[in-house]
């Protein structure tokens, strides 16, 4: 039973009259989440194949989660780092000793993990390697997507992000993503780090050669500079691994985390590295009224106990061969290929098929919820917690509207 006050239309009409137009959503007005599983003002039930792009790999509403949020909430929410509180440390100690790297900087959104990664691979690039300043650079991928601000935008190739937003922010080199030599032959005295997605999310869901991440690596050993990777859509789990540079067996500098770590509840980001990287930040340089809040760190510190607990990596492991399996097997002449990583998928249609969102369309009035990107590609980012039945009845419906063309 909807309660909803308004009708779906009335919902769209308010937010089009009082909203900025920056998105174009599907006209579902969303009402309740539990599991994979939302619910619309109508009382339609739908099975969420986007994970709000990753931040809901937990599932929507986790009651381990949203208990967590609530005793917090109702002791002690939010102090800022002027002073210190009892929720901290602990997310600190169990977020390093999770993912093996020496310090955390915790934020809140993801291009705000992306922006202090920036700033501390600049700053170790002038007081640890002793490039001359200002002239710091970092290389880039084009396709990327590492969050909307101004500098990050700046180096983005997708017109839509970056149009009439100028003047950017200098000092990044975009190369061919997966291209090594381009890599390699964009680096000078100057370079800091090489700073990429190990996956590209927005641009596909695409995943770079065998060894490109390996070749990332050794370029960067070889010519003493940073590799940092935005594992704030490929990691915790989304891949089949903590992170997706564990497939090809390498450890980077650093890393930015984001969406998954709040449990899909509440912001929480974070920049991750070693502590020859993170000392290059000292008292008062760098900061945020709410990185680090107790509110924040109680649910992240349950977002990775649920992540753990309920072996959600082993499992995006298991059913991620099977969507594999399955996505291998669509025999529809719309399809041009596939590409599938744990549970995250890219389906890529032919463009006489006439776009991928004329059949996210036709998903969601089977109930099933998903995005498309860059026309032709159907994006696939089921919760975690996923079961392989419903697993397969996503996949059946995937079938059935590629059958009706
Ligand atoms: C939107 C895209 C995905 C990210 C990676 C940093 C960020 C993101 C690899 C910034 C955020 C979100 C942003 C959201 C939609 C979604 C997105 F379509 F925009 F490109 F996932 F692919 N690094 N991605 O994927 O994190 O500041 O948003 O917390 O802007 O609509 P954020």
């Amino acid at each position: 039973m909807s309660l909803a006050t308004r009708s779906a239309e009335s919902f769209i009409e308010l937010e089009s009259r009082y909203g900025a137009h920056n998105y174009h959503p599907l006209d579902v007005v969303a009402e309740r989440g539990e599991g994979v599983h939302l619910w619309d003002v109508d009382g339609k039930k739908y099975m969420d194949f986007l994970a709000a792009y990753s931040a809901v790999n937990q599932g929507h509403n986790h009651p381990r989660i949203v208990k967590a949020m609530i005793d917090q909430a109702q002791r002690l929410a939010l102090t800022s780092r002027a002073f210190r509180n009892d929720r901290f440390p602990p997310l600190l100690e169990k977020l390093c000793k999770l993912t093996g790297f020496d310090k955390a900087l915790l934020m809140n959104s993801g291009a705000e993990a992306v922006e202090t990664a920036i700033k501390a691979v600049r700053k170790w690039a002038y007081d640890v390697k002793g490039i001359e300043y200002p002239k710091a650079e970092i290389i880039v991928a084009d396709g990327n997507f590492h969050g909307r601000t101004t500098t990050i935008v700046g180096f983005s190739t997708d017109p839509d992000s970056t149009s009439r937003f100028g003047p950017f922010t200098p000092g990044f080199k975009i190369v061919p993503y997966g291209d090594l030599q381009a890599v390699e032959a964009a680096i000078t005295p100057n370079t800091a780090a090489i700073f990429m997605e190990p996956i590209q999310g927005e641009a596909g869901v695409l995943i770079p050669p065998v060894g490109f991440l390996r070749g990332l690596r050794e370029i960067a050993d070889k010519h003493g500079i940073l590799l940092v990777l935005d594992e704030i859509q490929s990691g915790l789990g989304r891949t089949g691994k903590l992170f997706a540079f564990e497939h090809e067996g390498i450890r980077p500098d650093g890393v930015t985390i984001g969406k998954a770590l709040s449990g899909g509840l509440y912001p929480v980001s974070a920049f991750l590295s070693s502590n020859a990287v993170m000392d290059v930040f000292t008292p008062g340089i760098h900061g945020s009224t709410y990185g680090g809040n107790p509110l924040a760190c109680a649910v992240a510190s349950a977002a990775l106990d649920v992540l753990v607990d309920e072996k959600l990596v082993e499992r995006t492991a298991e059913l991620g061969s099977h969507l594999d399996k399955r996505l291998r097997a669509l025999t529809s002449p719309l399809v041009k290929g596939v590409r599938v990583r744990g549970l995250w998928a890219g389906v890529d249609l032919v463009p006489e098929a006439g776009g991928a969102r004329k059949f996210c369309y036709k998903l969601k009035d089977r109930g099933m919820l998903c995005k498309d990107t860059h026309v032709n590609t159907i994006r696939l980012a089921p919760p975690l917690v996923i079961t392989k039945e419903e697993l397969d009845w996503a996949v059946d419906q995937l079938e059935a509207v590629l059958a009706e063309g």
